[in-house]
């Protein structure tokens, strides 16, 4: 397994595992003052998380949650270049474009962020492109369906066997689109298009995606199947999104992407601490 990933000549080791902290940037009003605010208060976000120890930071301007509404291209951009640019002069790590888009991809890079985190795994129209040319790491991430309706009736064969010949697929895209090995990372996607079977499934097995030889990211943090677990509300499942995560890492995830950076780092030490006494 390779021990290290270079984001525009950032390098982050995979010896111990790393927190992506997670930076929505999701307000709609863009008439007045409102949208300097909302960035403003990105920017002290990100500053937080990265103080707490997140490796990574993961910026968004579109909702991915199940029935979100889609955003348009341009829309995007005003959310999230403004604050790749800022960040990139202000923080020390690198940041992650969470996005679909092909233009936002490029833009992003551009402005400076180091690596892509692709719900769609590059599916969407010039995306395999796109990320080839911007010579960063790409997460690959799994869905079933597409976030308006994926939650409707997932169904699967064997869920971790169907998502690991859709890796293979996605693996064989990107290399065929002239994007390196090296570049890529997996994840099984919890939550899209799963149900709390699936989820699990993937949780209790998700060793079995080790056989890429490729780093893991998982995202567990406040999603819904916490809450079928615990019956906890979206705001009261950190205890439930560290264990997850620490089960995960214990199996092999190498990035964890949460809202929770402070809890998660610490959670991780410790499975860092297990891990490396054998
Ligand atoms: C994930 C993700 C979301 C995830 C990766 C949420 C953007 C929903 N979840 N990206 N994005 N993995 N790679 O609850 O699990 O944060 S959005």
């Amino acid at each position: 397994m390779r021990k290290k990933l270079d984001f525009h000549g950032r390098k982050l080791s995979l010896k111990h595992p790393l927190v992506m902290g997670v930076l929505n940037i999701t307000s709609d009003s863009f008439s007045d003052g409102g949208q300097w605010l909302h960035q403003n208060a990105a920017l002290e976000q990100a500053r937080l998380m990265a103080a707490q120890g997140a490796a990574i930071i993961d910026i968004g301007g579109e909702s991915t949650r199940p029935g979100a509404v889609p955003v348009s291209l341009q829309e995007e951009l005003d959310r999230v270049l403004p604050v790749i640019e800022s960040l990139v002069a202000d923080i020390d790590i690198p940041i992650s474009i969470d996005t679909s888009k092909a233009k936002v991809m490029t833009a992003a890079v551009t402005a400076g962020a180091g690596m892509i985190n692709d719900v769609w795994a590059l599916r969407q129209p010039g995306a395999l492109q796109a990320a080839a040319e911007a010579k960063v790491p790409v997460c690959l991430m799994h869905m079933l369906g597409e976030p308006g309706s994926m939650q409707v009736q997932p169904d699967y064969h064997a869920v971790v066997d169907d998502i690991s010949w859709f890796f293979a697929e996605r693996i064989t895209a990107a290399n065929e689109a002239g994007i390196k090995r090296k570049n890529l990372l997996l994840d099984p996607g919890f939550g899209f298009g799963k149900n709390l079977q699936h989820n699990l499934s993937l949780l209790a097995n998700l060793s079995a995606f080790e056989s890429f030889d490729l780093p893991l990211l998982v995202g567990l943090s406040r999603k819904s199947m916490l809450g079928q677990i615990t019956g906890c509300a979206v705001d009261k499942r950190l205890p439930a999104g560290l264990a997850a995560a620490s089960i995960a890492v214990l199996q092999g995830a190498k990035i964890v992407r949460t809202h929770d950076v402070a809890a998660t780092v610490q959670a991780l030490q410790v499975c860092a601490a297990v891990m490396n006494t054998k």
